[in-house]
């Protein structure tokens, strides 16, 4: 079966923060995320701004940040998200009910809503985390968010597989405009119901297996041969000494070549 472009898709698609991302890929070529999870605002800046030309989002998790504020760290972040065209994603992985996610969406140190384009959840409370989030979206900005639920994971071990992964799909399908896609391995399928899912895959590595602590990773040509729109990548980029700006373009590339293929345009 053939799978359409990113340029088709960013056409058609319902939700305004996957139109612009899938349009900005087709421009940069790229459907890398660098998975940022350094300890200091400094590390997270200069590492954007190196991979920035590379990547069509950033993914964070703001809570490992020692000097989080929005003024220091949020203001520069879009800056550079602005001048290299990347949209920014806040892996929070919310799990709690609707009225509480609501609030930690909105609220707090963090106030995710207010900056993040995308962020993501767990299905384990059922689909009232879907309604929570999208109030507080609706409430706190005019802005476009969007939603990504976690369908499966990386880790070894881990138990979001078979019926918990098929009851998170059908959480995705109570809101076709919010929910653009799954954090998962492989594609959830949806198309023929008239569903556009971004399927984004972390667990990627061109030179490690996984680490001490569970991580498990796979080549980038594994995951898009499976379905996967957009590589996550962390370490891989900058762990062990790692130039960013070499592997920025390396995994760009391979990323490129994979998605090529698996349109059929090479
Ligand atoms: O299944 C998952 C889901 C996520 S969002 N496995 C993951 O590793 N992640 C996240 O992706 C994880 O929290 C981390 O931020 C990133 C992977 O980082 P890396 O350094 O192992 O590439």
């Amino acid at each position: 079966m053939s799978v359409p472009s990113y340029e088709s898709r960013a056409e058609t698609h319902p939700n305004a923060v996957a139109s612009k991302l899938l349009r900005l890929m087709a421009e940069k070529k790229t459907n890398l995320c660098a998975s940022l999870d350094v300890h200091s605002t400094k590390e997270l800046l200069e590492l954007a701004d190196k991979l920035g030309p590379y990547i069509c989002l950033v993914k964070t998790h703001v809570d490992i940040l020692d000097d989080f504020t929005i003024e220091g760290t949020v203001k520069p972040l879009k800056a550079l998200a602005e001048k290299h065209k990347f949209l920014i994603f806040e892996d929070r992985k919310f799990a709690d009910i609707g009225n509480t996610v609501k609030l930690q969406y909105s609220s707090g140190v963090y106030k995710i809503v207010e900056w993040a384009d995308i962020t993501n959840a767990h299905g384990v409370t059922g689909a009232g985390i879907v309604a929570g989030l999208k109030q507080a979206a609706e409430e706190s900005t005019k802005e476009p968010r969007a939603l990504l639920m976690l369908a499966e994971l990386s880790s070894k071990g881990s138990l979001a597989h078979g019926a918990y992964t098929e009851g998170t799909v059908g959480i995705a399908r109570t809101d076709k405009e919010f929910v653009i896609g799954f954090i998962s391995q492989k594609d959830m399928g949806g198309r023929d119901e008239g569903f556009d899912w971004l399927i984004m895959t972390p667990g990627v590595g061109l030179d490690d297996k996984g680490d001490a602590l569970g991580q498990q990773y796979r080549s980038v040509n594994d995951v898009v041969s499976t379905g996967s729109d957009i590589i996550i990548v962390g370490r891989g980029l900058f762990g062990k000494g790692r130039d960013p700006t070499v592997e920025g373009e390396r995994y760009r590339k391979a990323g490129w070549e994979a998605y090529l293929k698996r349109i059929g345009k090479n």
